[in-house]
């Protein structure tokens, strides 16, 4: 039987942090998803596209980790790949709460379970919004996310 598990996000760009949890989980599952779920009424910084191009060049040493978007509940996502974890990272307390509610959820819909790696403390004040708005004003960013990312960053805010 194939160990297989998911982690989800908007990846709005793919930060250091996030990668750090899928390198993990890559090592604890068999075949890892990462899954770009598609928020409409969040318009980001990136297409869902461009987001998912970031993901798998920055992903690329890790063989058994996929790259897919999908629009809709991450549980139906689950139920279609026969994929029973989700794996999160947690920063700190302030994502306790929102984390929580969101794993009770979603395993009172299908019995999915969410397992919580700690993040590294390197990267606990990381998110992808706080990496936008520091690239946005100038500030440097090389060391928190990978260098695709920079670059795209780069490209980006240079010609708004
Ligand atoms: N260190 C470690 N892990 C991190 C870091 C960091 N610095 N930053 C982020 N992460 C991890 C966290 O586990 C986080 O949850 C995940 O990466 C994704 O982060 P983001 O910011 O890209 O994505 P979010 O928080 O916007 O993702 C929320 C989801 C898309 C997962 C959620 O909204 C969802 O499941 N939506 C689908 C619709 C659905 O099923 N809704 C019902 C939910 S009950």
């Amino acid at each position: 039987q194939v160990r297989r598990a998911v982690c989800p996000g908007s990846f709005d760009p793919i930060t250091n942090g996030h990668l750090d949890i899928i390198s993990r989980a890559s090592r604890l599952y068999d075949e890892v998803y990462v899954a770009v779920m598609i928020n409409k009424a969040k318009k980001g910084l990136f297409e869902i596209e461009e987001r998912i191009d970031l993901i798998r060049q920055a992903t690329a040493e890790f063989e058994n980790v996929r790259v897919e978007a999908f629009h809709g509940l991450l549980v139906d996502f689950c139920k279609q790949r026969d994929i029973p974890a989700i794996v999160k990272g947690l920063r700190a307390v302030s994502d306790f709460d929102y984390e929580l509610q969101m794993a009770q959820m979603n395993n009172g819909l299908t019995g999915v379970e969410t397992l919580f790696v700690p993040t590294n403390p390197t990267y606990s004040f990381l998110s992808s919004s706080l990496v936008k708005e520091v690239a946005t004003w100038g500030g440097d960013v090389a060391h928190l996310v990978p260098p695709v990312v920079l670059e795209a960053l780069n490209k980006r805010l240079r010609k708004d």
